[in-house]
């Protein structure tokens, strides 16, 4: 479908597709209103990862719109860190609007061999294996919640779209590779973009 015609979602200001940018980032958007049922585009992204060891994300603001380039998330193997308890690596966060609480969420993703800088193996655990994430939903980063585990079903680009309850509040999102296998594919995120409750 079309993402970013009609409904809530514009691109003000796009953020450069480095990683790292934080809330002063020179590419934060506005925030949108959002009526229930459009859909909302994010208006920053985030390296969430407390260290490259358990974790990184690169590219990050490449999720923020389809087309071109791509985010990722990898893992070197050293080691994890954790969200709502939960043992994640690498790991991108997602800001929508003020205002806004999701009911879905869609992300566009496929598995590559090399996420940011980290190369797969060949062999068992090793390339074309892993291919899942863990996704987490709240009210802030800090307040992040356990929404569930996806799992990639091919090796393209594909839209994934999961259903997000309203006890998540959810304005931010994190997803994050899985952490074995560390020698598997990783995730490579084109766009992701969320429908208003
Ligand atoms: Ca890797």
């Amino acid at each position: 479908m079309a993402v970013g015609s009609g409904g809530c979602s514009t691109a003000v200001v796009k953020n450069g597709a480095s990683s790292g940018e934080g809330a002063d980032g020179p590419g934060r958007r506005e925030s949108v209103p959002c009526k229930s049922g459009d859909t909302t585009l994010p208006i920053e992204a985030f390296d969430i990862n407390p260290d490259e060891a358990t974790g990184k994300a690169c590219n990050v603001g490449n999720l923020l719109d389809e087309g071109g380039s791509f985010a990722a998330i990898d893992w070197p193997g050293g080691g994890t860190h954790e969200i709502a308890g939960r043992a994640v690596t690498g790991c991108v966060a997602a800001e929508f609007s003020d205002g806004v609480t999701l009911s879905s969420l869609s992300m566009k993703m496929r598995p590559v061999a090399n996420g940011c800088g980290h190369a797969c193996t060949p062999g068992d655990d090793g390339c074309g294996s892993g291919w899942k994430l863990s996704v987490f939903a709240g009210p802030s980063l800090e307040k992040l919640d356990f929404l569930q585990v996806l799992s990639l079903t091919t090796a393209d680009f594909f839209e994934y779209r999961i259903a997000v309850y309203e006890r998540f509040k959810a304005k931010f999102v994190a997803i994050c590779r899985e952490p074995p296998p560390a020698a598997g594919d990783d995730i490579a995120i084109d766009s992701i973009y969320g429908f208003c409750r």
